[in-house]
This record gives structure tokens, C-alpha cells and sequence, in this order.
């Protein structure tokens, strides 16, 4: 059999079956073809006494190949897989490099025995996918584990380290991971030598101390409402249910439920739009393939400049990510604050048990404060943080001009400025570009990588593989006021601001944005991050924001914006004295009052991003639709079942989206103009993927 995706050897009767599908070993049908083939081959081998699957990847495997779930599962099943290693009469041993997910690790738990090396991670992430473990996990996992265990892995879809999988059962040896070949067929030699049993999971009983008395909903509870507002209600039920089987039910029907849930699960909208935003958030940070990896110089050492909120975040970024960072402010009074802030940061991680402190210790090592420009002269990246004011960003990267290599590449963390303008002052102005962090940056996941233009394809594709090495989703956006997200942020705040004003609460307009997914409202959002930001005292209030920062109520940090917070910031209360100046201002404006439904008030701030989504794709300010979708789930809250704006506006008919559209443009005026780009998608019948063959106008 010519193989392509494994490689099978034999040495001293032990058959080594290695996966080799980079980069993941995704279980696509080749590869369970060519492993079930090398079972069988090996099971009617009398000189083969052992099967080890490995892997010659970076990992052992990312489990099912996600990308064949729309086209349906041909070829070798993994249950076949799983039963031809569970019921073997020979010894069968999965041996886990690094990392085991999904459908590789139910591979795993069908063999007799387990390995991996001391940095490995085995999880069972399906529920993230709105799925459940669907090749037997949620029936084999509680036969090698304690049933709590088995439980809080696949409802949590949180993997365990080496050290817990070794504890809880999971794995029989963890090896060095250097030598974890090596050693794990030494483990294996020996399991022959003791002349070891095998040992199938599926005979084994479940894990479950006192079983009876446990109550297992409430032990269950939590987790499932924390994964439900991520991947919806559907698919945590299920998995609980699943798992629930394996305490009453006999193995074989405990794994016909599965099934049955499994392709429930499969088939659900919530995780259908989870699998597209799951590629969505590779594909937009693909490189150009034009450019061949090696050619890229990939920072190593950072100046941030601005040792503020934002410099200080991402200089923690740049930190966690084990690089060198110079954060540099003129003042020293400013720097010595913003690097005690960093200090104070870390301190609470440490207190709150989620980092050590000697991993706060080796990350505040790798960043030095500095009051000089001449101390980034070593940096490959310098990224400029401060106060958004044009002038003063082009006089800093006029300065960077004179203090770093001219390779250096210079990024501006600006989040509407023109990155145009910042480049036109710089030298070699191919390498100037946005890197666009949120804040909290060293929290929030998203990263618009502003494309200025003259920026190049290489720095381009070195800030994307930085990105990475950064662990940020990194999206590329073109130049433009608010670059995609808070672009289309003002459009949707626009909305919110005028329903108040026609006499919407601002509570009534949280709740229905928090019962779409989101996890707060327009409004406690304005109130955590400050309603005062942009806001100009001197001028006439024009909008709810305005009136309330004039009545000194600008949100969280005076415990009064659009809600009061006579407790504490983790409770808001509906705030009286706010909706009453909301009124009157509304009142003295003129403003017609109007009464809207739910559904009104959801599609107005929907369909206001959405509609300015076309707009920004036929600008080509995105690549393509579900950039926008990736900005909005991993920058702006959007429920991820939901997969994002445009996804959702497909889900829910570009037809019918335009006809809301063209409704509230009857009823509101421009501001509601339809896209031209979705009146054409509509005209043409086209699909979101397709969106680019529109015929031009
Ligand atoms: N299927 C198909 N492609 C996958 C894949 C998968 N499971 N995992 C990764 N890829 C692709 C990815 O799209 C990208 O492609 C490349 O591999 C590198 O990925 C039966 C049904 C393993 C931690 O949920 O979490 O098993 O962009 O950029 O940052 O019960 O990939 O290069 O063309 O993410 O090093 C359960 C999903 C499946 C794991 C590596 N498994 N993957 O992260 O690389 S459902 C998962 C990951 C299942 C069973 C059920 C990560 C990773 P391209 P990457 P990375």
C-alpha cells in the first residue's frame, strides 16, 4: 500500500504506526484509511506484538479533520480505528507528542495503554465547536478517569497537562520530551517483557466515586452556562447528557446516544457558524504566499513608546510572549507609573492563582524602562502608543527615524488616525503600518493589522507571523477613520444614541444586545470604558453621551454614566436621575418619541454594522466578508454562535436584511441608505463567499 499521510516500522515486534499529516495529522479519510490498513496489517503479523500510534508532526493530532464535517466522513471510520486497537490481541499504545485533541485523543483512550511527554496537553475540545466528543470519548473518558474529571474536560473543552493526565489516569508514563520516542518504546518493551495484559477501556467500569449521591446537574451547572454563552445552550446539554449515559447505561448504548447527540450537535446552526468562524480566524491572517518565510524578519526585540494604558498592555503582550521590550516615555514621573502599573497587573494574576510568581518575575526581566529614543536603537519593531494626536505622532516617528535601524519597522498604535500620514514623515516608509491593539491589550484577543499604502508585503507577512508569536488573532484592514471595527462601532453606537433620544432606556436596549449573545449592552460598555472618551466639554451635548459627561457622569470611574453603581462597578443599577436628563435633553431637542419593538431595536443595531460591513468590503478596506465577522467575534463581543455580523446577516437572508434596511431608510432617512454592494448580492442572488463576482456597476 503506498502511503502517503503514515509510515509504519517494525523493530523487536514492537509496529510503529506514525501519522504524518503536517501540520496537525487532521484525521482526514486518507489518513484513517492508511492507519485502520497498518492495524489490520499488523494484527495478522506474528512477529508484531505491540502497536504504537505516533506522530511525526509537531503534535500527535488536532483530531477530526473539521474541514470534512460539511462533506461527510468517508473511508475508515474512527470507531473502526478504535475498536481494531481496543479489541486487539496484541498490546496497543498511543504515544501523545505535545499536544492530542478531539478525535485523537478517543483514539488514544481506545488503546490499552497511553504515553506522552511532560509538556503534552490531551484534551477534548468539540464542545467549542458546538459539538460533543463523537468516537466514543464521552463513554471512554470516565472509564480511565474520575468521573468529575471525565465531565469537566469535555463540558470545559479544556485540555490537561501531562502532569493531571498522569494523576487522573489518563496516561500510563510521560516521558521526557526530548526523548519521548525513545522512552516510550522502552515503556512499551517492558509491557511485553512484564508480559502486561491488554486492557480494553470499553470492558473497564466508569470512574465514579459515590455516584448515587453525587448530584452531578450541579456539579455540571456551572461550566455549561459559562460554555452556553459561547458556543449556545445545544451543545453543553448534549455533551452533559452524553456523559451522563456512561453512570446507567451499558458501553454499547451509552455510544449509540452518543452518536445520535453527536450528529445532532453536528447539524446545529450554532455549531455550523462555530466551524466557519473557526477557519475564518485562520484565513485572515494567511499570509501572502508570495513570500517565503525564511525572508521575513520576525521581531525579536520591541520599543513600545508611551507608557500609558496602552503602552503598558502591549508591552505586558510582548512580554508574555518571552521578548525583549523597551517601553519609552519622556516623562520619568509617566514611566515609573505605567511600569508599576505592569507590576500591579501581574501581581493580581499572581494572586489570583493564574500566573506564578516566577513567571512574573522572568516577564517583568524582559521589560526595561527607558526616558531615551537612542535605547531602541536594537529594537527590530517599535510600536508608538500615545496620545492620539496626529501632530505629535508624526514628530515620534520623525524622531524613530533618527534613533533606529532603517529596517526597523515602525507601527503606529493608533485607532482612527491616518496611518498614511504618520508614514509620510518616515524614511523608507514601506515599513510603517497599524497595529491596532484593544484594550486591555495584554487581555483582548483581536489585532487589526493596519495596511498603510506603502507598507510591504513582507512586513505585512512578518507582523502576521508576529501576531501569532504574540497570540493575537491578527486581521488585515486598510486604512480608513476607525479602521473596521470601531467604524462600524460608531455606526451601531449612532443607533443606540438615537433610540435613547426617542426615548428608549438605555437598560432595555443592554438587555435585548445581551439576549442576542453579547456579553453586555452598548450602554454598560460606554460606562466601563469611559463615556468622556472623545468628548469635548466646550461644545453644545448632541447625543445621551454628551448630556451625561456634561452632568458629570462619565460611566464606571464616577459610579454614575448611563446606570448608577451605588455598590460597586460589578452592579450596575437602572440610574433615575440619567433617564430623566436623558428625557428632558430628548424633549428640548425636539426629538419625535417613538415606541419600537424588540425586534426593531435588535435589527437597528445589527443591521447598522452589517450594512456598513458592505460598505467597507466594497472599499476593499477588508479582503474578504468574514474578516469583518472575525473583528466582531474576537474584538467587539459578538456572540461566536452566532459567527459574526455578515454570517448572521446571511443566516438570516441578505433579502430580508435588505428589506429591514430599506424600510428604516423610508422610515430614517440616509443614514440607513442600503449598501450598494448588498443591494447587488441581492439583485445577483449571490452568497456572502461569492461576494467578489458581483458584476461592477
Ligand atoms: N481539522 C482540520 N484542519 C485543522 C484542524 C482540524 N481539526 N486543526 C487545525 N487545522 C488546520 C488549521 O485550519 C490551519 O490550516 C492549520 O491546521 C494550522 O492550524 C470526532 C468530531 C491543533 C491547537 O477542535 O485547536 O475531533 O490555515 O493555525 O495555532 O469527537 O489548530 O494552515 O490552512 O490553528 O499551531 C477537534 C482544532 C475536532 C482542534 C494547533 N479538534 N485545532 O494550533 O495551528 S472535532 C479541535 C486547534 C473532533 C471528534 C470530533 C489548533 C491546534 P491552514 P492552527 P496552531
Amino acid at each position: 500500500m503506498t502511503t502517503t499521510q503514515t509510515k509504519l516500522t517494525i523493530k523487536e515486534s514492537i509496529a510503529v504506526i506514525e501519522m504524518c499529516r503536517p501540520p496537525v495529522n487532521a484525521l482526514g479519510e486518507i489518513l484513517r484509511d492508511e492507519i485502520k490498513a497498518h492495524i489490520d496489517a499488523c494484527e495478522n503479523n506474528p512477529d508484531v506484538k505491540a502497536m504504537v500510534l505516533a506522530s511525526n508532526a509537531p503534535i500527535f493530532s488536532a483530531g477530526a479533520d473539521i474541514s470534512e464535517f460539511k462533506t461527510g466522513f468517508k473511508g475508515a471510520s474512527l470507531a473502526s480505528i478504535q475498536e481494531a486497537l481496543e479489541q486487539s490481541k496484541k498490546i496497543t499504545v498511543a504515544l501523545i507528542n505535545q499536544k492530542s485533541l478531539g478525535g485523537a485523543s478517543e483514539i488514544a483512550v481506545a488503546c490499552h495503554y497511553r504515553v506522552c511527554d511532560e509538556k503534552a496537553y490531551i484534551g477534548f475540545p468539540e464542545v467549542s465547536l458546538g459539538l460533543i466528543p463523537g468516537a466514543g470519548g464521552t463513554q471512554r473518558l470516565p472509564r480511565l478517569v474520575p468521573f468529575k474529571v471525565a465531565l469537566e474536560m469535555m463540558l470545559s473543552g479544556k485540555p490537561i497537562s501531562a502532569a493531571m493526565a498522569l494523576e487522573s489516569g489518563l496516561v500510563d508514563h510521560v516521558t521526557s520530551s526530548e526523548h519521548l520516542r525513545e522512552e516510550g518504546l522502552a515503556f512499551v518493551a517492558k509491557l511485553l517483557q512484564d508480559k502486561s495484559p491488554t486492557k480494553p477501556t470499553c470492558q473497564q467500569s466508569v470512574k465514579v466515586e459515590d455516584a448515587q449521591n453525587a448530584d452531578w446537574a450541579s456539579v455540571a451547572e456551572p461550566l455549561m452556562k459559562q460554555m452556553a454563552k459561547r458556543v449556545g445552550p445545544t451543545a453543553p446539554k448534549a455533551c452533559f447528557d452524553a456523559v451522563m449515559n456512561a453512570l446507567d447505561k451499558p458501553f454499547i448504548e451509552g455510544l449509540k446516544e452518543e452518536q445520535a447527540l453527536f450528529f445532532k450537535a453536528i447539524l446545529s446552526q450554532e455549531s455550523q457558524a462555530l466551524q466557519y468562524a473557526f477557519f475564518a480566524q485562520r484565513q485572515a491572517s494567511k499570509q501572502a504566499e508570495s513570500i517565503s518565510a525564511q525572508d521575513l524578519v520576525v521581531p525579536k526585540k520591541v520599543g513600545v513608546i508611551g507608557a500609558g494604558l496602552m503602552g503598558g498592555g502591549i508591552a505586558m503582550v510582548m512580554a508574555n510572549a518571552g521578548l525583549e521590550v523597551h517601553v519609552i516615555d519622556m516623562s520619568q514621573p509617566n514611566l515609573d507609573k505605567g511600569l508599576e502599573k505592569i507590576k500591579d497587573n501581574y501581581a493580581i494574576s499572581v494572586k489570583h492563582g493564574k500566573l506564578s510568581q516566577a513567571d512574573m518575575d522572568a516577564r517583568l526581566a524582559h521589560i526595561h524602562g527607558s526616558i531615551f529614543m537612542a535605547d531602541l536603537n536594537a529594537c527590530d519593531l517599535v510600536i508608538e502608543a500615545v496620545f492620539e494626536d496626529m501632530d505629535l505622532k508624526k514628530q515620534i516617528f520623525a524622531e524613530l527615524c533618527n534613533n533606529c535601524p532603517k529596517d526597523t519597522i515602525l507601527a503606529t498604535n493608533t485607532s482612527a488616525l491616518d496611518v498614511n500620514e504618520i508614514a509620510s514623515v518616515v524614511v523608507n516608509p514601506e515599513r510603517v503600518l497599524g497595529l491596532h491593539f484593544f484594550s486591555p491589550a495584554q487581555v483582548t484577543h483581536l489585532l487589526e493589522v493596519v495596511r498603510g499604502e506603502k507598507t510591504s508585503d513582507a512586513v505585512m507577512d512578518a507582523m502576521l507571523i508576529f501576531a501569532k508569536k504574540i497570540k493575537k488573532t491578527a486581521v488585515v484592514v486598510g486604512v480608513c477613520p476607525g479602521f473596521v471595527g470601531n467604524r462600524l462601532m460608531f455606526k451601531y453606537l449612532k443607533q443606540v444614541n438615537e433610540m435613547i433620544m426617542s426615548g428608549v432606556a438605555p437598560s432595555r436596549i443592554d438587555a435585548i444586545m445581551k439576549d442576542f449573545g453579547f456579553p453586555m449592552g452598548p450602554c454598560l460598555m460606554c460606562d466601563m470604558v469611559g463615556l468622556d472618551l472623545g468628548w469635548q466639554a466646550n461644545r453644545a451635548p448632541k447625543d445621551p453621551r454628551d448630556v451625561l459627561c456634561q452632568a458629570g457622569r462619565l460611566g464606571q470611574k464616577t459610579k454614575a454614566g448611563f446606570y448608577d453603581y451605588p455598590k460597586d462597578i460589578r452592579h450596575p443599577e437602572e440610574s433615575n436621575e440619567a433617564n430623566e436628563l436623558l428625557k428632558s435633553f430628548a424633549k428640548s431637542a425636539g426629538v419625535k418619541q417613538e415606541s419600537l419593538t424588540d425586534l426593531e431595536i435588535l435589527e437597528r443595531c445589527i443591521f447598522a454594522l452589517v450594512n456598513e460591513g458592505f460598505k467597507v468590503l466594497a472599499e476593499g478596506i477588508v479582503a474578504r466578508p468574514s474578516d469583518i465577522d472575525v473583528i466582531y467575534l474576537f474584538g467587539y463581543g459578538f456572540p461566536p454562535y452566532k459567527g459574526g455580523p455578515m454570517y448572521f446577516a446571511e443566516s438570516f437572508g441578505l433579502q430580508k436584511v435588505l428589506e429591514v434596511i430599506g424600510a428604516f431608510h423610508v422610515r430614517y432617512g440616509d443614514f440607513w441608505k442600503p449598501a450598494p454592494l448588498l443591494v447587488q448580492m441581492v439583485q445577483e442572488n449571490k452568497r456572502l463567499k461569492d461576494w467578489s463576482t458581483v458584476s461592477a456597476d
